[in-house]
């Protein structure tokens, strides 16, 4: 029995009949085509949304009509949210002590879910990127080798003097039962630690963070037995990106495993799948889900994206410092079919692996307000209109049921 169990909102107000329409397959069904309907045997279908949307506020990069569209788009298509940057350690908890947490924006965010039967995914507790210095700060002087940049090559998030592995342990723990406590019951699953698996060749499993080099290796089981303090119901994840790559996904293997026999809490894998449109599609997808399904954990997509950028077709990496130049360069010839192709081949992925896969989660409502933009890596467009990619996932659904009737 899967723990997630799916739920529908029904549509009202003009905006949403349009979209409904807008969203019907382009090969004539009468009834609106909803991605959460179509793949309700198989796994929730989610997104990752902004403040704007959360909030139902325009103003910024969107104006009010594009954000009211982006809110009837995502109550239509979903039933799974996840925030894409308000529940972060620098936006929830911007200053140190009692009174250094900015609840407001993920309070918005997890009403959002509650009033629209969506489920709230809570994204992330402990992060390299996005963690304010005050977390790190202390009076320990930082090793030499912390004063130019780190060893995977990007910025370095802090370089000053630093605090105690105890007096870090203690800001971590207080950080994730406050967080986790204060939704407790209500957001019922938790990227835990997110990206702590190094890039690059297999010698080095942990990235080089401030967690690891302060604390030690242990901050990950400790992140998690945190957690579960906090809200013993909630499924705790272990959240990565670029787990296409046969040497990460073997570093993944060696991580959880590790977890799995000291008896930590890790309940599900969270595989980003930020992918390339050259490389995506169902061979690629088919192999990392069956290396990560040996784990014999549930598996969640947590992230997806498939980038027609040009300049985005290296690699598989989800880091920030990479990404402006990955989405440089126009678009690949033929975009909108390959990128419907790479899409029909992933979904073809997660619906043969779908008892292991609960939850897929697209990172952005649409190419306007995706951190690729550029490189327009999603189902809908920036007026909320569905692309051909849409179309051909709607498809694959089409194409299991009509299999499984069989
Ligand atoms: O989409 C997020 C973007 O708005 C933020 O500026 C960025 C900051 O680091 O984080 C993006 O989301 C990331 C996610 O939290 C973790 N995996 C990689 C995602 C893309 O960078």
């Amino acid at each position: 029995m899967k723990p997630f169990h799916q739920n529908s909102t029904p549509a009202t107000g003009w905006m949403m009949a349009w979209l409904l329409a807008a969203a019907t397959c382009s090969q004539g069904a009468d009834a609106p085509i909803l991605l959460r309907d179509v793949f309700k045997e198989h796994f929730l279908v989610g997104t990752a949304i902004n403040r704007s949307i959360a909030t139902g506020v325009g103003g910024g990069r969107r104006a009010q009509d594009q954000v009211d569209g982006d809110v009837a788009l995502t109550k239509a298509q979903f039933n799974q949210i996840t925030a894409e940057n308000d529940m972060k350690w620098q936006l929830i908890h911007p200053r140190e002590g009692a009174d250094g947490y900015d609840f407001a924006p993920a309070d918005a965010f997890v009403e959002f879910g509650q009033r629209h039967g969506m489920h709230p995914v809570g994204h992330t507790l402990v992060w390299h990127s996005q963690t304010p210095n005050w977390v790190f700060a202390g009076t320990i002087p930082p090793p030499e080798s912390a004063t130019g940049p780190t060893s995977e090559g990007s910025r370095r998030e802090y370089a000053g003097p630093r605090t105690s592995r105890e007096e870090l342990i203690e800001r971590m723990r207080d950080h994730i039962h406050t967080v986790v406590g204060r939704y407790k019951g209500k957001i019922k699953a938790w990227d835990v630690v997110n990206e702590a698996l190094a890039d690059g060749g297999p010698e080095k499993v942990l990235r080089d963070s401030l967690w690891l080099q302060i604390i030690g290796p242990d901050y990950i089981a400790k992140a998690f037995q945190y957690a579960h303090e906090a809200d013993p119901d909630a499924i705790l994840r272990y959240n990565d990106y670029g787990l296409e790559n046969p040497v990460k996904i073997q570093k993944l293997v060696t991580l959880i495993s590790s977890l799995q026999e000291q008896g930590v809490p890790v309940h599900a894998i969270g595989t980003q799948a930020h992918l390339n449109v050259s490389t995506a599609g169902f061979d690629q997808m088919d192999r990392s889900l069956s290396e990560i399904a040996r784990l014999g954990l549930p598996i969640h997509v947590t992230e997806l994206d498939i980038n027609t950028a040009s300049g985005g077709q290296r690699g598989t990496g989800a880091d920030i410092g990479a990404n402006a130049a990955a989405t440089q360069g126009g678009q690949v010839s033929d975009a909108d079919r390959r990128l419907a192709d790479a899409y029909a081949g992933v979904f073809r992925a997660f619906v043969k692996h779908h008892q292991s896969v609960e939850m897929v989660t697209f990172w952005g409502v649409n190419d306007a307000v995706s951190w690729r933009r550029f490189g327009s890596p999603l189902l809908f467009d920036g007026d909320n209109r569905p692309k051909p990619a849409f179309d051909a996932v709607i498809r694959v659904a089409t194409e299991a049921r009509a299999t499984s009737d069989q």
